[in-house]
This record gives structure tokens, sequence and C-alpha cells, in this order.
């Protein structure tokens, strides 16, 4: 793919994040043709546009982790993006509509490892030995396209949705939870608007880091220690609206929330 074409997409809907403006797909008009392979290569230019304005990446992300959204989408592979420094919101703390575009929350378990890992043939064992810590997160999706309306390379190249992310204190040794069978529920003002466990996440979660570490492999990139992992979305995303307070409750996990004004 042209090289001035990827800095243009990039351009595209890195701007329309900073402005907080949804825009038309780009397969829509601007590049019907657009793949997987050159979806990540604007998303790779959109992560350099960020770094080069001083944005930090804080982790990794995977997205489309579910079977019924993979099913959906018609996919056999989830996706990765990165979270940034001024996506983290402080748990208890609140966001602005203002920030966002359509916002929507996920819960999650994150990982923190103590090693690196680096495919191509890491499998979920590999990952849990490697884990020193599995602790309880909400990412906050907002696509930049409208009404969430995307094809698959469109959502890659808009670093996965990507908007915000709550990441949990209560840290937890991997080996002291069945992270398969963790339940989660997702409260919006103290009514439960979504349901799940952890094996949603491709079976479970740790299937879900050993798949990012491969991937990542593809492009000489391993899964660094420390980082924390966001290992994919346990429910359906619920959409957010200001007055809203927020809470994800997990078995074994405690509870994290926020509010939203
Ligand atoms: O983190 C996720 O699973 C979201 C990936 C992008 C799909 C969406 O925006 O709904
Ligand atoms: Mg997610």
């Amino acid at each position: 793919m042209d090289q001035n074409l990827v800095k243009e997409l990039a351009a595209y809907t890195h701007t329309a994040e900073k402005e907080k403006r949804e825009i038309v797909k780009i397969t829509a008009e601007l590049y019907k043709g657009l793949t997987i392979e050159d979806a990540y290569l604007i998303q790779e230019e959109v992560v350099k546009q960020k770094l080069a304005e001083g944005r930090k990446i804080i982790g990794p992300k995977m997205g489309i982790t579910s079977e019924a959204k993979m099913k959906q989408m018609h996919v056999e592979d989830p996706i990765y993006g990165y979270v940034f420094d001024n996506m983290v919101v402080n748990e208890g703390d609140s966001i602005s509509m203002d920030d966002y575009i359509h916002p929507k929350a996920e819960p999650e378990i994150g990982f923190i490892l103590s090693k690196d890992l680096e495919g191509p043939d890491v499998t979920a064992l590999d990952v849990l030995r490697a884990t020193e810590y599995v602790f309880p997160a909400i990412e906050i999706i907002d696509s930049r396209y409208e009404n969430f309306n995307f094809t698959l390379p469109d959502v890659i190249a808009d670093n996965t949705s990507a908007a915000g992310a709550v990441f949990g204190t209560n840290l937890k040794r991997p080996d002291s939870l069945e992270l398969e069978v963790v339940g989660v529920t997702l409260s919006i003002n103290g009514e439960i608007q979504a349901l799940g466990a952890g094996a949603a996440v491709l079976g479970h979660p740790a299937n879900s880091v050993a798949r990012l570490a491969n991937m990542l492999s593809k492009k000489g990139e391993k899964v660094k220690a420390g980082q924390p992992i966001l290992s994919g979305g346990i429910t359906a995303a619920v959409k957010l609206s200001r007055g809203d307070f927020v809470s994800a409750k997990y078995g074994g996990l405690g509870d994290i929330s926020f509010f939203v004004k």
C-alpha cells in the first residue's frame, strides 16, 4: 500500500479521535479494497503519529475475542490495538461525555506479565506461567465511525475503537482463580446490563494473550513484561450516557466503577 495513503488514512481516523468527531468508514469510499494487512499498516502509522505528539503506549488490547463477535464479523482471528496514556481512567473517577463520541463500556480481565512473551507458538499455559497478576478492568470503546458501522479492516485502522481503560487495583495471582469461570456483571446505576464469564474470551482469557503474542510476532514484536494487557470484552459492550454510574463486579476479583458526567 502506498505510504502516502497510509499516512492520509491514519490522519483520517486519528484526527477524528482528537476532534471527537464521527467519520464515514474508510471502506465506504476512501479505500474500498482495504485489507487487514493494510489496516495494521494504518494502525502502526496512527501509533507513530500519537507517539510524535507525546503520547505513550500503556499496553496492548485485544478485540473481537468472543465467538459471537467473530462470527458476526465473519473472521477467524481477533484483533489488537493499543491503550495510550491519555485513555487511562482511575478507578472511581469520572469521565466526561464531552471527551467521547458515543462511548460504550465492556468488562475485561487484565494481565501483567513478569517476562516478555514472544510468538509464534505461545500457548495459554506459557501465558499463565509468565503472568504475575491478573486484575479487573473496564474498557471504554468509542469507534470513530458513524454508528459503530465498520468492517474489520476499518476498525483495525481505528486502533480497535480504543478510547479508555479503567485498570482495577485488585491484583491477584493467576493460580488463585479459574479465569474461565470468573463471572462478571456490568451494571449501570445499579441495574445489571450485561453479564458473562471469562470463557467468553476465546475459551479462556489466557488464550487471548497467547494469540496477541503470536500475532505480534508476525511483525517481530513481543508482549512486554510489566504492561497492563486487556484480554478482551467478557460481555457485550454497553452504551454510556451522562449521569451513569458504571460498575463491574467480578467473582474473586472485586468491583471497579466510574462515573459519566
Ligand atoms: O475491544 C473490543 O473488542 C472492541 C473492538 C472493536 C469493535 C467495536 O468497536 O465494537
Ligand atoms: Mg475491549
